[in-house]
């Protein structure tokens, strides 16, 4: 009898222990942040800017909807447009060259809290204005 009081209360010490153990906190879990983007021949994004929180799972979809190739790549607020290479693109987040009517998705993890920009590498493209914004904000 003695014994079986004991089983029992180890089954419910168990039972107990898993149900307040269960999941790692919410915070932990990157936020998801999607957004498509258009390239025109215009030597513009839309939209020109984007914002996103700090860390997060970052997917841009490039439409390239002009007749002309294109390109997007996140690097350094600092930079010349003219002068960015994909040698430059942080966090790996660059769209290579992307050819008239074709789309590309860019999947990367959003840097620390700043600005940034995104260029078009294309020659002539980022002297033309083909530059947007991109903004980091700190994580709540
Ligand atoms: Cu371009």
């Amino acid at each position: 009898m003695k014994r079986m009081t004991c089983l029992f209360l180890l089954a419910l010490v168990a039972v107990v222990t898993a149900a307040c153990g269960g999941g790692a906190p919410e915070s932990a879990v990157p936020q998801q942040f999607r957004q498509t983007v258009k390239a025109l021949d215009s030597f513009d994004y839309d939209p020109p800017s984007l914002t996103v929180p700090a860390g997060a799972n970052v997917t841009i979809t490039l439409e390239n909807v002009g007749a002309l190739e294109h390109s997007w790549l996140l690097v350094p607020a600092d930079m010349e447009p003219a002068t960015v290479t994909e040698a430059d693109v942080l966090n790996g987040a660059t769209s290579g060259n992307v050819a008239a009517g074709e789309s590309t998705r860019i999947s990367f993890t959003a840097p620390e809290p700043g600005t940034y920009q995104f260029v078009c590498h294309i020659a002539g493209h980022a002297a033309g204005g083909m530059v947007g914004t991109f903004t980091v904000e700190p994580a709540e």
